[in-house]
């Protein structure tokens, strides 16, 4: 096989106290992102979201295949649809399909079937993975690792949101079919979730929960 391209790295080294400045930094941040499904309906511009969606589509991904596509919803007539969609579904859910186990994980957020956010905030950012992708000439290309690329593409999104400023929501109604439908989406495409976005409510709450300690989700073997 012929050697592919290849060009030197663009790293930034920085002195170690800066580093643990900038990792202090960044921790100090991204722990005062929450889950919000309290939103405004205060208008984001549409450049900021662009904007956000570059940090996503450079994650990494298998054979840098990018499997995902997003499609960016702040039509007030689209996002009504997808409400009544969700809610059709989540009404389901939380009435019979969720087994009692999941509805008492559940309590500690005080979810139910009411999803009034997906019309009030400004942009639904749908996550869509891609089954297998399609070339400029329509034939099929294989994706690899699409599960894994997804998330991390979706990882980098909600940071740089929280970044900008915006708060999120990861939301997943169950189950999700109907995201293609309404948007149109092709066979190869699954919905991945929904990413709520805009500012938050002036009286937004949030649940009172507790992270892991350190020293039970990580173990250094040194
Ligand atoms: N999709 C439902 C239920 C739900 C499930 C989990 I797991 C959550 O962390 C949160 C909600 C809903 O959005 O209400």
């Amino acid at each position: 096989m012929a050697e592919p391209p290849m060009q030197p790295l663009d790293h930034r080294e920085l002195p170690l106290e800066e580093m643990q400045a900038q990792a202090r930094e960044f921790v100090t941040d991204i722990r005062r992102r929450r889950t919000v499904r309290h939103f405004s309906d205060r208008p984001v511009p549409r450049s900021l979201i662009e904007e956000c969606l570059r940090a996503a589509n450079s994650a990494p991904s298998g054979a840098n295949r990018q499997p995902w596509h997003f499609v960016i919803v702040g039509n007030a007539e689209t996002k009504s649809r997808i409400r009544e969609a969700a809610e059709a579904e989540e009404y389901e859910l939380y009435h019979g399909r969720a087994s009692n186990e999941w509805l008492e994980a559940l309590a500690i957020l005080g979810t139910d079937e009411h999803k009034p956010f997906l019309e009030i905030a400004p942009w639904l950012i749908v996550v869509f993975s891609e089954t297998w992708g399609i070339s400029p000439d329509g034939s099929k290309k294989k994706t690899f690792y699409v599960q894994e690329s997804i998330g991390i593409a979706t990882g980098f999104l909600i940071a740089a949101l929280h970044r900008a400023g915006l708060a999120t929501l990861t939301h997943t109604p169950s189950p999700m079919g109907f995201l293609r439908d309404i948007l149109g989406r092709g066979e190869n495409e699954r919905a991945f979730l929904i990413l709520v976005t805009g500012y938050p409510a002036d009286d937004a709450e949030v649940p009172v929960l507790e992270k892991k300690r350190l020293a039970d989700v990580a173990s250094f073997i040194e």
